[in-house]
């Protein structure tokens, strides 16, 4: 269907969503940009972000691009977190038209840590939650009609959206699916540019916390499964799973008149295997320890020619609970009832595998 759009390049078509600009804390983000639009006038408006007025492309206090028409944006990144740019011409239209993006401001160094000295994770994902109607589409709402809201069309959308997609495109998108380990910490980037509010609902088992608001960081994290996001709203949501689990985050659109769900996405979420296995080697079968379960001591056994350095052992959400040079047997009398991951260590390879400590 037709559709406006931000393209990197002059003639490129247009996409929903525009392309994720990325920049760290403290950067000078410079956007050079050009109409090529022969009907409307278009701006960037960089929401949320703390442009100056004349940066900020909203057309009654700065200005708008006629066709052909170029200009720069800049602004400091002063503050981590997510943002959205759209165009802020007849917003109403141009935004449901599709000129909008997200803007993902890292911490500073690109380390991945919320905001800078803010909580680590390993892995992030982007959810840009939008919707179509596609009668908006097929007839655009015309420019000079637009001030009389009256002969805008009722917005009633038909396609309900993550990231431009839907469906089995989003349960096949390995960038919006979550697939994670116990003990890995996945920061979710949620963010609303639709008409409708979204209500995500993550399981109790993936223990979510909002962490940050808008681009800033939220004093206290609110421990809660279910996170409203009203139109241009964001928040960062840390997941952090202690058990291995499959199941669906719920992505509902709700109508603001009547607060009816309107529409709900389900989203893959699978977290299996421990990110200590993953961090360290490979399983071998060289390596055996016994007995298994053991309480006390453990028994290491290696076959080959392995000259071992050290034994590393981890728990089950990759925490390292133990640590010392070489030994054929190890005390464990400290460790909690559970399951373990002993790695072994030397110059050239590590080898792991796993034992139960018992009381
Ligand atoms: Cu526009």
């Amino acid at each position: 269907m037709p559709v406006f759009g931000i393209t990197n390049s002059l003639g490129a078509a247009a996409k929903i969503p525009a392309k994720i600009l990325y920049c760290n804390e403290g950067d000078s983000l410079v956007l050079n940009a050009k109409s090529i639009s022969q009907k409307d006038h278009h701006t960037i408006h960089l929401h949320g972000t703390d442009a100056d007025t004349r940066n900020d492309g909203d057309p009654a206090t700065s200005f708008w691009l006629i066709h052909q028409q170029d200009t720069t944006y800049s602004f400091r990144a002063k503050y981590a977190g997510t943002y959205i740019y759209h165009c802020h011409v007849d917003d109403v239209v141009h935004v449901q038209m599709g000129m909008y993006g997200l803007i993902v401001v890292r911490a500073a160094g690109a380390v991945k840590t919320a905001w800078t000295g803010g909580p680590a994770y390993d892995k992030d994902y982007k959810w840009l939650m939008s919707e179509v109607d596609s009668v908006w589409h097929y007839h655009i709402p015309p420019h000079d009609t637009i001030a009389d809201t009256t002969h805008i069309p009722k917005y009633i959308p038909n396609y309900f959206l993550i990231n431009g997609e839907c469906g089995a495109e989003i349960t096949n998108d390995d960038s919006i699916k979550i697939k994670g380990a116990q003990g890995e910490k996945i920061l979710m980037r949620l963010a609303n540019i639709g008409f409708l509010t979204n209500r995500v609902i993550f399981p109790s088992w993936l223990n979510a916390q909002i962490i940050d608001s808008d681009g800033r960081p939220l004093p206290n994290a609110i421990i809660n499964d279910t996170c409203y996001i009203l139109p241009g709203e964001r928040y960062s949501i840390m997941l952090l799973s202690n058990t291995q689990a499959t199941a669906n985050v719920t992505v509902d659109y709700i109508d603001m008149n009547t607060g009816n769900t309107t529409f709900s996405n389900l989203v893959p979420v699978n977290i299996n295997g421990m990110i200590g296995i993953k961090e360290l080697g490979k399983k071998s079968n060289r390596l055996s320890v016994f007995p298994n379960p053991a309480s006390q001591s453990l028994n290491v056994v290696i076959t080959g020619n392995m000259k071992p350095d050290y034994i590393e052992v981890y728990d089950y959400i990759g925490k390292k609970v133990l640590s010392t040079p070489y030994s054929n047997e190890i005390d464990i009398t400290k460790l909690t009832e559970g399951l373990y991951i002993l790695n072994v260590i030397s110059e050239k390879e590590i080898m792991h595998c796993k034992f139960i400590k018992q009381n």
